[in-house]
């Protein structure tokens, strides 16, 4: 019926889409207060973007707006500064008199008969309102379609998130990616309110980040990639281009340089890395928990201070991730030792360090974070070190298992994650212990051992990953599967849209 409608509705109509009852109700992550009333606003072509004056920030964030509104319904709507609140059937965006109770990140949405209202009490709360706005937008019109006018519902909305911290995670080391796949990716992920972006750099496959002092890590160890054939680093100018893209969305971008594990194409490149002094071949295959750095050599964490500094100098953000995972071919003393040397190497390059698990046998700084990936009575251990959790539970976060036995692509030793799977659950009650303060958010990351384009990337996230960025922002008394479904359904209708590679999971009701 919804098609047979799109295609004889006369064009610059939209009153089609008033059967999608609440018209606001269709954001993910779902906001913490949603009031529609019974209104509508309506926007035109002669519509504009009013941003508050002398604010560049904005100004930019206005012109964003512009731009996603212009690529997906052809109207090329003004920006323009205004001192105070501008005239009937406009858009405003503002942080004047912003309330501080919002945080950074909340915002509110206020749309009346004749004025569509954003506040917030800060220029990365505007973004977040901005893709609340796009989303309603979508929800009310048929994407990439021309209308004279666009009709959409009166209410208002007040939002902010519940946990700081909402990250995805991509490997680039087992299968390279070129910029251009992570901007859309960065692109993607932001619609989603998502404000970390964790580049799993280096692992046993691969190098992916110049390093000035040894350039046979990228040169060499960059040279390959699961299953063999040439693949790639970033420079160091695309590395800051990534970085400044996903800044632009108000995303911090996390460099995680992979120790003393999942180091074989470092140890590959450079002889004196190891402790026989001689290097391994390159590596190809899928394995994992073979590799370590020689933890007994000083000349080791030299090399680790002069690979750290050079990524602290390129990465603005306050974090750098040193993996720390499976470091199978190490013994523990070895490899207590060995993080808690690396730990001070990271603060005196003035980060803030961040490790898997497995990281809770060793003594940590109070700003030190474990990411939580597999293994609870490690991660309680850190809890009981006084350090924070990020959640990336396998079972429920890992982008790369499957969604049942016939995904062809992805892993499945932590189970079969299908929608529902990685959508009902709360990082508070994940692991039995764990208080709200210890819990900085969650993150889903994206192994590639399988994955090796952009459409395979795409299609392991969506439709998990929204699900995932809700458990991160909105309040666990909002959530509800069962509503939640119907609202991812719409957003299908806008994946098709833009041609996004997603899994048509039968639990869902596609539109
Ligand atoms: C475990 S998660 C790993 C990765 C693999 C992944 C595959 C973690 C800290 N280590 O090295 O790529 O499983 O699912």
């Amino acid at each position: 019926q919804f098609i047979s409608c799109r295609t004889t509705a006369p064009i610059g109509d939209n009153t089609q889409y008033q059967d999608l009852s609440n018209k606001l109700g269709n954001v993910i992550p779902k906001p913490v207060t949603l009031n529609p009333t019974t209104g509508t606003f309506t926007i035109n072509e002669s519509s504009k973007i009013y941003i508050e004056p002398n604010n560049s920030e904005t100004a930019f964030i206005g012109q964003y707006l512009a731009d996603k509104i212009k690529s997906s319904t052809n109207y090329d709507l003004v920006v323009l500064a205004s001192s105070g609140i501008p005239p009937k059937g406009n858009i405003y965006l503002t942080t004047i008199g912003g309330d501080p109770s919002l945080g950074d990140e909340g915002y509110e949405l206020n749309i009346t008969e004749n004025i569509l209202t954003l506040f917030a009490f800060k220029p990365e709360g505007l973004f977040r309102g901005v893709q609340t706005l796009r989303q309603i937008l979508f929800s009310s019109i048929e994407p990439f379609t021309h209308y004279k006018e666009i009709n959409i519902g009166t209410g208002i909305i007040r939002d902010y998130p519940r946990f700081q911290w909402r990250g995805v995670m991509l490997d680039v080391a087992r299968h390279f990616f070129s910029v251009g796949d992570v901007k859309k990716l960065i692109d993607l992920i932001s619609y989603y309110k998502i404000n970390r972006f964790h580049l799993h750099l280096t692992d046993d496959q691969g190098w992916r980040i110049q390093i000035d002092s040894y350039p046979k890590l990228t040169l060499y160890g960059g040279s390959t990639q699961v299953k063999g054939g040439p693949a790639g680093y970033y420079t160091k100018s695309e590395y800051l281009e990534i970085i400044k893209y996903a800044k632009e969305r108000y995303i911090t971008v996390i460099p995680e340089i992979d120790m003393p594990g999942h180091t074989n194409a470092a140890l590959a490149s450079y002889p004196f890395l190891n402790c026989n002094g001689v290097s391994p071949s390159l590596y190809t295959g899928t394995e994992v928990g073979f590799s370590s750095l020689c933890t007994k050599k000083d000349s080791t964490y030299i090399f680790i201070n002069d690979v750290i500094k050079e990524i602290a100098q390129l990465s603005p953000g306050p974090y750098i991730h040193i993996g720390g995972d499976e470091a199978k071919a190490t013994n523990s003393a070895d490899y207590i030792n060995f993080i808690e040397k690396v730990q001070s190497i990271i603060y005196s390059n003035g980060k803030k360090m961040i490790g898997w698990d497995e990281l809770g046998q060793c003594k940590l700084q109070p700003e030190t974070i474990v990411q939580h990936w597999a293994n609870d009575s490690l991660a309680l251990e850190a809890v009981k070190k006084g350090v924070k959790l990020i959640m990336s539970p396998a079972s429920k976060t890992y982008m790369d298992m499957k969604y049942n036995s016939t995904t062809l692509l992805g892993q499945n030793w932590a189970g079969y994650i299908e929608v529902s799977d990685s959508y009902n659950w709360n990082p508070l009650t994940q692991i039995k212990g764990l208080t709200m303060n210890d819990i900085l958010g969650v993150e889903a990351p994206l192994w590639t051992e399988t994955i090796s384009n952009l459409d395979d990337i795409e299609f392991m996230f969506f439709p998990r990953l929204p699900g995932i960025a809700e458990i991160g922002w909105s309040p666990i008394t909002v959530r509800n599967w069962e509503e939640y479904k119907k609202r991812l359904s719409v957003h299908g209708r806008y994946w098709k849209k833009i041609g996004l590679n997603f899994y048509h999971s039968p639990e869902i009701n596609w539109k």
